[in-house]
């Protein structure tokens, strides 16, 4: 039996409190492996991050060892084996897209360098914390010792809603559905594809109509976040912490056969999408690493959508370069 150091940024915020209650349980390493949990806030947050450790304590989970609460980023990520950066800044009233991306790339880069620093070096970092997949650039540019395969980004909570959107259309259940893709950022301009995916090793393009796809539902896959703002008053928190536990545990334990999963990952010039951004692909998990899958037929709608979401990217990149 081991003992893995799993960090997680933002620990008293929504997401921070749904996912660190997860981890120490034992769903996502499972029963055997013990845990050394490190819960990084901003000093103001600290009072809420310790009554967080407090009730973790009362848990009393069997593979819980240590509980680490702190403002400090060298502790936070010490001997770090897996990562989770969800704390972020959130968008003010009035602030410009360009205010938030700088905000939050200070946030990143420090992180980035105290993973450098101080963490394992086969660490695996998922950034949640928006805009998440400039945010992932960022922490991996700020951390050269570290493998830049290291860092991805979370598109696992769209790839879930498109699952659930789908399985509804098609009376189908969520398992019955493979190789569906969600490609790009993690913002309105991502683009759920199904021209791949199956469900009940049937294509969906053969049982949808293309105007309900283009026209139902791309868009409420990429309006979701905001329609559960609008209703819960609150962004989406125990579904974003779900499905980076979805994330870390499919990269850990691999995908499962004859299917894929999206993450947002270095672009390696796949797909014609340029390098230098992080950007999401169809992946396959195994041994711990992933993989793009490659070769699949993009046609001609899918690749402008492709390309939108890419030049969203590099204009994010624009804002930050100087930080990179
Ligand atoms: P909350 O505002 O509830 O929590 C964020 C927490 O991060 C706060 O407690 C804050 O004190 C902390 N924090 C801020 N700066 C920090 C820093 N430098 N170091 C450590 N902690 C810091 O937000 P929550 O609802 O938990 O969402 C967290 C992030 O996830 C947001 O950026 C949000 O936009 C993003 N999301 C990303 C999703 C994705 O699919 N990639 C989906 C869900 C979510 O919207």
């Amino acid at each position: 039996m081991s003992i893995k150091t799993i960090t997680i940024t933002g620990a008293a915020g929504q997401i921070g409190y749904q996912l660190a209650f997860r981890i120490a349980s034992g769903q996502l390493l499972g029963q055997e492996e013990k845990i050394n949990l490190k819960l990084l806030e901003i000093p103001a947050a600290l009072d809420a991050l310790n009554g967080v450790a407090m009730e973790l304590d009362d848990c009393a989970f069997p593979c819980l060892e240590t509980i680490t609460a702190t403002d400090n980023a060298s502790v936070a990520f010490q001997d770090c084996d897996y990562a989770f950066l969800v704390g972020a800044k959130p968008r003010g009233p009035g602030m410009e897209r360009s205010d938030l991306l700088l905000g939050n790339a200070e946030i990143f880069s420090a992180q980035g360098k105290a993973i450098n620093a101080y963490a394992n070096r086969n660490i695996k970092v998922l950034v949640v914390g928006n805009p998440a997949n400039t945010n992932a650039l960022i922490a991996m540019s700020n951390a050269p010792e570290i493998s830049p395969n290291s860092f991805t980004a979370m598109m696992r909570l769209d790839h879930n809603r498109a699952l659930a959107q789908l399985a509804a259309k098609t009376d189908a259940h969520v398992t019955d559905i493979k190789k569906l893709t969600i490609w790009g950022n993690h913002s309105t301009m991502q683009y759920p594809d199904i021209y791949h995916a199956t469900v009940n090793d049937q294509k969906v393009i053969n049982l949808i109509s293309l105007d309900w796809i283009k026209n139902t539902f791309i868009p409420s896959v990429q309006q979701r976040g905001a329609q559960i703002i609008k209703l819960r008053g609150l962004s989406s928190a125990a579904s974003a912490a779900s499905a980076a536990m979805d994330h870390v545990r499919d990269w850990v334990f691999g995908t499962a056969d004859n299917n894929w999963i999206s993450m947002a990952i270095p672009s390696d010039g796949s797909y014609g999408i340029s390098e230098g951004i992080i950007y999401s692909f169809p992946v396959i998990c195994t041994n711990g690493s992933y993989e793009i899958v490659q070769a699949l037929e993009i046609n001609e709608f899918s690749e402008i959508c492709l390309k939108a979401s890419e030049a969203e990217l590099l204009e994010e990149r624009k804002a930050i370069e100087h930080l990179l």
